[in-house]
């Protein structure tokens, strides 16, 4: 008897709170707080190549794994130019990018790339073009520029086609930085 009542009290009460707070009724948050979302650097994860290179080799001073040391002091620069260069970055796995970043040099503006695209691959021989500017200026020098755009397809290799510098004989580049985005934030 003495634990129907306290049965019934607690239904009675849980049956008052109900009526105040929503006793007993589960909560879900929504799933945006499950849904892990954002940009993601996944520079680091790849292997670059590049079809010039800096006469002192990859690892020279000015040599190619300069752009993707994620240090904003060091360049990579090639002499002469030749409007067929590109970077390319392979990757273990398949990356969804859809935004990527160039730091211009230290010095002479004229080297800055000015027409370049931007494009991937799933086998690293046919190509889909993502991005394509001309007549870009960097307006700094070390300035960090970012660039966006729409990409539902995860692609195991990226490449920056330099088809053009400012002006003069040399290019050079502080950084290039890709960065996956989910489509939510595309
Ligand atoms: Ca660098």
């Amino acid at each position: 008897m003495t634990f129907l009542k306290i049965a019934k009290g607690a239904v009675g009460l849980c049956a008052s709170i109900v009526l105040l707070t929503g006793c007993l009724k589960e909560e879900y948050p929504s799933t945006e707080l499950f849904t892990w979302k954002a940009k993601v650097d996944v520079t680091d994860k790849a292997t670059l190549t590049v079809n010039i290179e800096n006469g002192a080799g990859s690892g020279g001073g000015e040599g190619s794994a300069k752009v993707v040391d994620n240090n904003y002091t060091t360049k990579y620069l090639i002499n002469p130019y030749q409007n067929n260069l590109y970077m390319q970055l392979a990757f273990p796995e398949p990356q969804q990018v859809a935004s990527y970043t160039l730091t211009s040099g230290d010095d002479s503006q004229g080297r800055d790339p000015k027409d370049w695209k931007f494009s991937g691959s799933t086998d690293g021989t046919t190509w889909v073009d993502l991005d394509v500017k001309t007549g870009e200026v960097f307006q700094g020098r070390r300035l960090t520029r970012t660039f966006s755009f729409k990409n539902l397809v995860a692609y195991k290799f990226y490449r920056l086609s330099i088809t053009a510098v400012a002006t003069g004989p040399l290019f050079q580049l502080t950084e290039w930085r890709v960065i996956e985005v989910p489509e939510e934030l595309q």
